[in-house]
């Protein structure tokens, strides 16, 4: 008897985990390529910093010859704590020290070289930066990673197969005696003229294969195998192809394998990635807080400001990229108080700015759901691995949040859940005002999300937000969403905008030289007007665009104000046929303001504004100010 009740109730169990297994829903697929879990812990980090420090510190210099005598290097106050908590208040979540730059220069006495941090009078010889950074990292909870410059200025024998294993035994050094690294930065710059022990000459390299990057990773696979490998083309993360902070508003994290490489001619592709690449290499945007990467002190006044540092972080956090940010420690050995003031000012606007999530909690009204675990609910619970998703095959999708009572919003946060892949390709956000959605007033593009996507407009008083997904590469898969008032300064960047209204060169080759000085003399007074319903713009050579702005005649009553329009562009001028955007400048008729068409960067000599449709039929088209940026 007690048997078969045993067997009764375990088939009873059974049955219902079977009745389990039909229901739980599964999520989707992933859309390949993917990151390694690795490269989603380090996306997670957002900001961290560099630190260049070294010779070049001392003797005023960017890039060592390798020459500088070591008894130069004498910081006098040298203290890495208060590196670690300067970082910590601006809110970095690592650090990557130059332990050898470009001059060669170690600054852990590493034994293959007397060019070493022993040779110097820092604590008479007996200093090791390296080491004292670690300390501090571990006793402030930062990471550590270091950057080991292949390019070796001093060494007599680089660039001939002798100087490799010299080089491979700093690797092993660093990665051996110093804790777990998170990353670990092999600089571009290759090769070219130094010191070489004297020979004072130029030396070229093979840049593809002379360093054997392949045996290189193999060791780091083995000593540090959570560390994410940085070069111009990765593998763990790339290049953002400009030394100036920002990604691209269009930010794949892909490249096409093995194309890219140090001194990739089409480097400045890295701002946007590959979006048919086949292999996961995240953008991480470098830049100095000053001019420069080392010291100098005629850059005290130079330093970014907290604003523009903000700036920074919307176009590189918030473009699907981590930002990575530079400190030159200055001769004390110290994190300058400007610097350090500034930086801490930063990480305080960030916070305020995104501080208050509207729409934390709040189930979203969606327009599909996946369901099981994958429902709106899980976008705004604030956790980063829940995630709502669309059914099999439904590529687009609406995210709709009503507010109790009207809200003023102008900044917006998207996620996507990239464990799975980056999937979204274009995107709209609007708002609902006396019950009708209209668009924001962006300043960039809206195609991808990736990790974190972060949206600046100017500010509405919203009763609703609205995020349409209009294209992607599979199901949709996201996993937070925020709406924020950035407060009192949220508008600020749109006013600059117009009032810089910056644009490459061009040429308008159809229309007469006078009536096109009126499109660029930055005189909003004055304004060219095109008969017929077609512009053509011409560069004057192939560039990267990713926007046209206008301003429409500013006069009263405005003439030639273009309702509805079709953007092309091409390699030559009969040949301007790949439309990029169609659309309609959404209320010009009430309020003709500066008009942006922000699309997929693409690269183009001519393009062409095409009006589909005019407010007044037959008027032609008025413009008071031209640019392409
Ligand atoms: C560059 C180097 O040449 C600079 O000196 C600096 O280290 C910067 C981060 O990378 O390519």
């Amino acid at each position: 008897m007690k048997n078969r009740f045993s067997w009764m109730s375990a088939l009873a169990c059974a049955a219902w985990l079977a009745s389990c297994t039909a229901t739980k829903v599964a999520p989707p697929e992933a859309v390949l390529p993917i990151p390694e879990p690795k490269q989603v812990t380090w996306q997670k980090m957002e900001t961290y910093a560099f630190i260049h420090f070294g010779l070049n510190t001392f003797n005023d210099r960017e890039w060592g010859y390798g020459d500088s005598d070591p008894k130069t290097f004498n910081p006098t106050r040298l203290d890495c704590e208060q590196w670690a908590q300067t970082l910590v208040a601006a809110g970095m979540k690592g650090v990557i020290l130059t332990a050898k730059h470009h001059d060669g220069f170690c600054l852990w006495p590493f034994e293959g070289t007397d060019y070493n941090i022993s040779q110097s009078p820092y604590k008479d010889g007996k200093g090791n930066v390296v080491r004292e950074l670690a300390d501090a990292c571990q006793k402030y909870g930062l990471k550590l990673a270091l950057y080991l410059s292949p390019w070796d200025r001093h060494q007599a024998n680089y660039g001939t197969p002798d100087y490799l294993p010299y080089f491979y035994a700093q690797l092993r050094d660093l990665m051996t005696n110093y804790g777990e690294m998170f990353e670990v930065w092999f600089d571009g710059a290759n090769g070219g003229d130094g010191w070489y022990g004297g020979a004072k000459e130029a030396r070229t390299i093979d840049r593809k294969n002379y360093y054997n990057y392949p045996r290189i990773y193999e060791m780091l696979d083995s000593l540090q195998p959570q560390a994410i490998i940085f070069s111009d083309g990765g593998p763990g993360c790339r290049w953002v192809g400009n030394e100036r902070g920002f990604a691209g508003a269009t930010n794949w994290s892909f490249l096409r394998k093995g194309e890219v490489y140090a001194g990739y001619p089409r480097y400045y592709e890295l701002q946007y990635g590959h979006a048919d690449g086949n292999q996961w290499v995240p953008a991480e945007c470098d830049v100095s807080i000053r001019p420069g990467w080392f010291y100098h002190p005629e850059e005290d006044g130079r330093v970014k400001t907290p604003e523009q540092l903000l700036d920074l972080y919307y176009r590189s956090v918030g473009h699907n990229a981590t930002l990575l940010l530079n400190f030159p420690v200055d001769r004390e050995g110290l994190i300058h108080p400007t610097d350090s003031a500034y930086a801490v000012q930063f990480r305080q606007l960030v916070l305020q700015e995104l501080q208050t999530n509207l729409v934390a909690g709040q189930r979203a009204k969606v327009s599909n759901e996946r369901g099981g675990d994958y429902v709106a609910a899980a976008m705004t619970d604030d956790d980063y691995d829940t995630f709502w998703a669309t059914e099999d095959g439904v590529t687009t999708a609406d995210i709709e949040f009503s507010f109790p009572h009207p809200q003023r919003i102008n900044r917006l946060m998207l996620q996507e859940y990239i464990p799975l892949g980056q999937r979204v390709k274009a995107f709209t956000v609007e708002y609902q005002q006396g019950g009708k959605w209209l668009p924001v007033r962006l300043n960039e593009e809206t195609t991808t999300i990736g990790y974190k996507r972060l949206l600046r407009f100017e500010s509405v008083e919203a009763e609703g937000v609205r995020i349409c997904i209009t294209d992607a590469r599979g199901p949709l898969c996201i996993n937070n969403v925020g709406v924020y008032d950035a407060g009192p300064n949220a508008d600020r960047i749109f006013t600059e905008t117009k009032n810089k209204l910056e644009s490459l060169p061009f040429t308008l080759p159809d229309v007469p030289e006078a009536a096109a000085t009126a499109a660029t003399d930055r005189d909003e007074g004055t304004t060219c007007f095109v008969d017929g319903d077609e512009l053509l713009i011409d560069l004057g050579d192939e560039r990267f665009i990713s926007s046209f702005h206008f301003l429409p005649d500013q006069q009263e009553p405005n003439r030639g104000l273009i309702a509805n329009y079709e953007l092309s562009v091409g390699a030559t001028a009969d040949a301007v046929t790949t439309v990029v955007k169609t659309g309609e400048f959404s209320n010009i008729q009430n309020n003709p303001i500066l008009q942006s068409v922000y699309f997929t960067p693409v690269s183009a000599r001519f393009l062409r504004l095409k009006a589909t449709r005019m407010i007044q039929e037959g008027e032609a088209m008025g413009f008071a100010e031209i640019a392409v940026k």
